[in-house]
């Protein structure tokens, strides 16, 4: 069988203080033509489906409305929950829906047990901290002391899926949204996943020895842990700028059996945005003009500009005249490299006059000296200050 993995969709998320309406009704379309032109037997979106545990009305809308479609096609869609959704939300009315083929594991509730799907089981874990496990090992009367971490907690929810009678029988498919590492190696990330530091949230990536294939969420760059088929599918738009050189994809497993043996295959399909996301580099004057080169469309992508310019003045309004989109601007300038460079002073001497403090003070601030013309200026002030100030007094 053949189906499409992607995950951290999302929904409600906004650039350039916008929100991404267009751009992920654009990308869902997309998706629903790669599952049905890849005739995959069906989706999965291993959690995140939701910028937020309360999303947007119109977010909401768009995933009711790309369900519902899904349903009306007749392709099944697996979905678990991700540290960004409330699962209570996302699952309202699963057990209904299943009823049409969308599967949503929202919380961990109840035996596990498979979504059968062309031969091929699939075990949807939600997003779970080790509370949840706890909780619900408990009421499973298991061993709800074994859970001290992340990594112990799925380890006791997929030994329940490992000890059934269904896990032996046929290909096993486990979708999960977790922080999955390699011995203590922690994936490739990106500032928009809200992780927290540590080793605490680690998984380790043979928690999931017996599966076939696991569909992964949570980290938004596609990529293998510890074995291939172990795989974050990653986000299909590139959520913040740290995101902007990855190479978004949707990933299409093939999963067949031959002489007794389950093989693997997978291909990775680019995501075209709607809008890109760009970073450009130069003076503002430079940036200007080489935006006023670009046709409608691609003035219309999400920019991150680093401007090089020492004296810059008015960059963001300049800049968003020809990038609406204008997402961040950082500089790199004589300013910026002096304070990288700590070039402070060790102590500052009080016994000093004034003006040559202030001459320190300008070149800590701008990266250079006082012109000539701009000292006589600062000592002409300085002369005023001193007299005339010193009367007022
Ligand atoms: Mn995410």
């Amino acid at each position: 069988m053949r189906f499409v993995h992607t995950s951290d969709l999302h929904l409600g998320r906004k650039l350039a203080q916008m929100p991404l309406e267009q751009d992920c009704k654009y990308l869902l379309q997309q998706l629903k033509d790669l599952v049905e032109r890849s005739e995959s037997q069906a989706l999965v979106v291993a959690g995140d489906v939701y910028e937020s545990q309360n999303p947007a009305e119109a977010a909401v809308r768009m995933w009711d409305r790309f369900i519902t479609s899904m349903a009306e096609a007749h392709i099944p869609v697996l979905v678990v929950s991700g540290n960004h959704d409330s699962g209570a939300r996302l699952s309202v009315g699963s057990d209904l829906i299943a009823l049409s083929g969308i599967h949503i594991a929202g919380e961990l509730e109840g035996t596990l047990k498979p979504v059968v799907i062309d031969g091929v089981n699939f075990w949807l874990i939600p997003f779970v901290r080790p509370t949840d496990v706890r909780s619900w090992a408990s009421e499973q009367g298991l061993d709800a002391g074994s859970v001290i971490n992340y990594d112990t907690a799925l380890r006791l929810v997929l030994d329940t899926a490992r000890a059934t009678e269904a896990f032996g029988q046929r290909p096993n498919v486990c979708v999960a949204h977790q922080f999955v590492t390699n011995s203590g190696i922690k994936p490739e990330q990106s500032d928009s996943e809200h992780l927290s530091l540590g080793t605490l949230d680690n998984v380790d990536y043979r928690v999931f020895d017996g599966f076939d294939y696991v569909a992964l969420g949570h980290i938004h760059g596609p990529q293998r842990m510890g074995r291939d088929e172990v795989r974050y599918a990653g986000s299909p738009l590139k959520l913040s700028s740290s995101e902007i050189r990855q190479n978004k994809s949707f990933t299409v497993i093939g999963i067949s059996e031959r002489d007794g043996e389950t093989r693997v295959k997978f291909r990775l399909v680019p995501v075209k945005p709607l809008r890109d996301f760009r970073l450009e580099r130069g003076s503002v004057e430079d940036l200007v003009a080489s935006a006023k080169q670009e046709d409608e469309h691609a003035r219309e992508d999400f920019i991150h500009a680093i401007v090089t310019d020492d004296d810059p003045v008015d960059v963001t309004a300049r800049l968003r005249r020809v990038w609406p989109n204008l997402e961040q601007v950082e500089f790199d300038n004589a300013i910026t490299r002096a304070a990288a460079e700590e070039k402070l002073p060790a102590e500052i001497d009080l016994e000093k006059n004034m003006i040559d403090l202030f001459h320190e003070f300008f070149q800590m601030q701008t990266g250079k000296p006082l012109a000539d013309d701009e000292a006589k200026l600062v000592s002409d002030a300085f002369e005023k200050v001193l007299t005339e100030g010193g009367d007022a007094a």
